[in-house]
């Protein structure tokens, strides 16, 4: 039995979907069908609609693939989300909450359409952070010259065409300050077609978290096995999942506050302490991890020495600069982060989060380097951390072994090193030199220079596993 609107009925009844394919309409258009959005949102906005109603079906679009279309389409809009490593069976939940799909590199005059579409009031993304940079067609694109494929034309060109009907845009990526961010993008955007922002346009913040790596063949298996049906696209997830919005949506919203999102004036605190201590850490074990040859995040963390070095971060780096939410410390919050990155069945792979290091450093470690070095700390271990970046960016493991660097600046990256002399002090001077990543304030910052080319050596010397045993003993 394949998973479609002929088979949903014969689903066990606590994975049946919530809301039924062509059962709302559309009124969210989102940008990036990938796996973290439909364990995530679209599972939110299912459970609203479920609880209080509402035309809030999700318009998905694939910015670049269409495979995923592809596949949804197969099986009438529906997918699953399969919970796992809660200690308990399997759990696995059909979503049918996507009415409608789309994709972007075929047809970018259709996502223009939808996004103009008045019934459409919110334009969610989950582009990852990369999308975020101005392509350099973009007047053509903005203009009419060039199709609209990029994030930005997107958004501008459908934003123009809804000629001032109230629309939200809400980023759900990592980035810090989300909302102003993309918002100032957009408007930079506009520019470029002689137009403003109007002012019916808003731009909340949010910070999202639940673990959601790429699908296995074994998360594929155990996903059909609970649900007596067979699913090409289930996303698997750790149980875990939050979700905090800055409340400014003009053109309303679902009531997401009933799935069990957090509904707030201001969202950086959670932003700042996700982005600090979640995902930096996640980065730190990504690139040690990588090094010493371990393949899962949760083989990271048990490399002897690695949770030591992790919570005197959080403690002495990441704390002295950060205003947890109310109740919330960041030793404690850093805790369960621990725990959840445990998780192994998971299966979360180091290169999958080590990808991209260029686009996500600068939003979760740089600013707790700026942060310690205007209070005049040391970043000692945030150094750590960046000369492990450095480390996995020269391509190879502690054993030898090829890593690939999967960045948008990889050949920048390869540029720079092949200019410099191989050694802790070649590498640090020209990775710190990369003026997209690294502001003239840390470029030049000795005290940061010294602590890299340190812990560089040692790495260099002595490779990842032994510089952690010792560090963190
Ligand atoms: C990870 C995040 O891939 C990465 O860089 O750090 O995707 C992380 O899993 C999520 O932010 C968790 O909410």
């Amino acid at each position: 039995m394949k998973l479609g609107l002929s088979s949903q009925n014969a689903l066990p009844i606590a994975s049946r979907p919530l809301v039924r394919p062509g059962e709302v309409r559309p009124g969210i258009v989102h940008l990036g069908l990938g796996a973290f959005h439909r364990a995530h949102q679209a599972v939110y906005t299912e459970s609203a609609v479920a609880a209080s109603g509402g035309n809030w079906g999700i318009v998905g679009v694939a910015p670049r693939s269409r495979e995923i279309v592809d596949r949804l389409r197969e099986q009438d809009q529906l997918y699953s989300v399969l919970t796992v490593g809660s200690g308990e069976r399997d759990h696995v939940r059909a979503v049918g909450i996507l009415a409608g799909l789309a994709h972007a590199a075929g047809d970018p005059y259709g996502v223009v359409a939808a996004v103009a579409d008045p019934g459409i009031r919110i334009v969610s993304l989950t582009v990852t952070e990369k999308a975020y940079q101005p392509p350099a067609d973009l007047s053509a694109q903005v203009t009419g010259k060039a199709p609209p494929v990029s994030v930005p034309a997107l958004l501008a060109r459908g934003i123009l065409a809804r000629h001032g009907a109230p629309l939200t845009v809400l980023c759900c990526d990592n980035l810090q300050g989300n909302g102003p961010r993309v918002r100032s993008l957009v408007a930079e955007t506009l520019e470029h077609a002689g137009a403003e922002l109007p002012d019916t346009v808003a731009f909340p913040s949010t910070m999202v978290d639940r673990i959601v790596p790429a699908t296995s063949a074994d998360h594929r298996r155990r996903a059909a096995l609970a649900l007596g049906a067979d699913d090409a696209v289930p996303v698997a997830a750790e149980p875990f999942t939050q979700w905090v919005i800055e409340d400014r949506f003009p053109g309303g919203r679902p009531d997401w506050a009933a799935a069990g999102a957090i509904l707030t004036t201001d969202v950086t605190p959670w932003e700042t302490l996700k982005l600090r201590a979640l995902n930096a850490v996640h980065s730190a074990l990504a690139y040690l991890g990588a090094l010493a040859g371990r393949e899962l995040i949760a083989d990271a963390l048990e490399l002897p020495g690695m949770t030591g070095v992790l919570r005197r971060f959080l403690a002495d780096e990441v704390t002295p600069a950060v205003t947890p939410p109310p109740g919330t410390t960041v030793t404690g919050y850093g805790a369960t982060v621990l725990t959840r990155f445990a998780n192994r069945e998971l299966g979360h792979r180091t290169l999958q989060v080590a990808m991209d290091g260029t686009q996500k450093l600068p939003h979760r470690l740089l600013g707790t380097v700026q942060d310690l070095r205007d209070q005049g700390g040391t970043p000692c271990w945030a150094g750590l951390f960046l000369a492990a970046w450095m480390r996995f960016a020269r391509g190879y493991a502690d054993s030898g072994a090829p890593l690939p660097l999967d960045d948008p600046m990889a050949s920048r990256i390869r540029e720079s090193l092949s200019a410099v002399p191989d050694t802790p002090n070649g590498v640090t001077s020209a990775l710190l030199g990369l003026t997209e990543v690294f502001p003239p304030s840390l470029a030049g910052d000795d005290v940061l220079r010294r602590e890299v080319v340190r812990w560089y050596s040692s790495l260099d010397r002595h490779g990842a596993e032994a510089t952690i045993r010792e560090a963190g003993a």
